[in-house]
């Protein structure tokens, strides 16, 4: 992998000189203010950290170091013609800003291959929990199991040179993404599959070899985890499990307990568990009206029930987003190609069409319309993963590749320690009559 290390870094030595620069010359620049209601409401719309691997705009949604999700279909190498692009191509252009070649991808398929042996006590760590353990908590245990293998944390130990921290989180980096599909796989096999024992396929990639570690060998299953594993990668820095990943690498937490931070992130139910929380939604709404494709009238109406008992709809609304996401889309379209007369997808397809409305009417839902988490249940409940608990843990081991290309930045780039000031409400109060400031230095 010299080639990606060695284009990784002159990328990160340009982009560190013009730092520094750019600081020097312009580090005293207002770039904002902040409303004190900004402070008690989740920080929403403050511009807070500098993240390279992705940009988030409110109507437009993600791009990739500059390339929307179907500019990455048409651009990144594929495993068959028509198909979708591979998530290894997504990972070589977010750490290094370039459009890899189909060799490239290639060899990262071969060099993650190579790295992927999982040492034993990380299986025997996992089997130690109650079967019944949500899948998140095993999957966050067994990336803590594998802390064991952190050269970060070796070397650090041992004396290492700040100018050295991006090549051992990089290395580990790597490590840590080669692992992860064994790790979540045997979760799922232990969980669901009795600990059938299954072997990795060489001939497949990364994201095809996950399917086939998963116990689903088709192709339809295999294209739509690298579609899958492609759109969950990355969503800006400030998203909760971008940013822990981010807060605890600032302390020079090593790849494996910033990932795993950023994990317990994402199995929370407003963030990541959402996608777990769509199809137990939709499958409570299908039992209670008693069928399958219930009409809009019959959504409206479920809709409106949630509300009620004071719940969310879970798949809409966002944080930044203010239209349609467009991983949604992405979903549709695969769902069009793929399974248009899926019962469940269809019912998606209705929701989306009968949701929006309900939720703009209610005034104070600043974005009613899907995220990535509204369709995604259904795509793999098609090809019969029904087991919706270990949904979370399919967007971990994605969210992993964006989150972990931007912690090698943050330590090819210096990044300081985060440490955002905070206040009490005595102190807004004080500051109010005038009596003290809350702002810091
Ligand atoms: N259903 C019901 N109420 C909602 C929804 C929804 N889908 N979305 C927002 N609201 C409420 C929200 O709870 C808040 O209520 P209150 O003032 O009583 O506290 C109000 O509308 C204003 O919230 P917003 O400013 O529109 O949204 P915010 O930025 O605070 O939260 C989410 C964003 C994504 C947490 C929120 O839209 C939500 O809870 N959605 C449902 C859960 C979900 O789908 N999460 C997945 C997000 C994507 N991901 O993978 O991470
Ligand atoms: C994500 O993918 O991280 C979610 O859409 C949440 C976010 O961006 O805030």
């Amino acid at each position: 992998m010299e080639r990606l290390k060695s284009l990784f870094k002159s990328k990160a030595d340009a982009l560190g000189n013009e730092i520094k620069d750019l600081i020097k010359e312009h580090g005293a620049k207002k770039i904002g203010e902040v409303q004190l209601a900004q402070i008690f409401q989740g920080m929403r719309g403050i511009t807070g950290m500098v993240y390279e691997t992705s940009l988030l705009d409110a109507q437009e949604g993600i791009r990739f170091r500059g390339f929307t999700i179907p500019e990455l279909q048409q651009k990144l190498p594929k495993a068959k013609a028509d198909g979708e692009p591979l998530p290894e191509g997504l990972f070589w252009l977010m750490l290094t800003g370039e459009i890899p070649t189909e060799q490239d991808v290639k060899d990262l398929s071969t060099e993650w291959r190579r790295r992927s042996d999982v040492p034993g006590h990380v299986f025997r760590t996992i089997d130690a929990l109650p079967v019944e353990t949500h899948p998140m908590t095993q999957f966050s245990v067994g990336i803590m199991a594998l802390q064991t293998e952190s050269i970060f944390a070796k070397k650090y130990a041992n004396g290492l040179n700040k100018k050295d921290y991006w090549d051992a989180t990089f290395e580990d980096s790597m490590n840590l993404i080669a692992r992860l599909p064994a790790v979540a796989a045997h979760i799922y096999r232990r969980k669901y599959r009795n600990g059938k024992a299954i072997s990795s396929d060489a001939t497949l990639d990364w994201g095809g070899n996950f399917a086939h570690l998963l116990d689903y060998d088709g192709e339809g299953f295999r294209e739509l985890m690298r579609l899958y594993l492609t759109i969950h990668a990355d969503h800006e820095g400030g998203n909760v499990s971008a940013h822990t990943t981010h807060l605890v690498g600032s302390a020079l937490g090593d790849a494996y307990q910033s990932l795993n931070a950023g994990m317990c992130g994402l199995a929370g139910p407003l963030h990541g568990l959402a996608n777990q929380e769509v199809i137990k939604w939709v499958i409570a709404m299908q039992k209670a009206i008693g069928t399958e494709r219930p009409t809009a009238d019959q959504i409206a109406e479920y809709v409106k029930k949630t509300l009620s008992e004071g719940k969310v709809v879970p798949g809409y609304g966002h944080a930044v987003l203010r239209k349609t996401d467009p991983r949604f889309s992405a979903q549709q379209e695969f769902g069009q190609k793929h399974m248009k007369d899926d019962a469940l997808v269809n019912t998606i397809w209705r929701i989306y069409e009968t949701v929006p409305p309900i939720l703009q009417s209610m005034g104070k839902i600043k974005n009613p319309w899907p995220n990535v988490d509204a369709h995604s249940g259904a795509l793999l409940l098609h090809y019969g993963m029904k087991e919706y608990d270990y949904y979370t843990v399919l967007f971990g081991v994605s969210r992993a590749l964006g989150v972990l290309a931007a912690l090698t930045w943050d330590r090819a780039l210096g990044f300081a320690i985060e440490r955002p000031k905070s206040v009490t409400t005595a102190a807004v109060k004080a500051w109010l009559k005038g009596e003290d400031q809350i702002w810091g230095d």
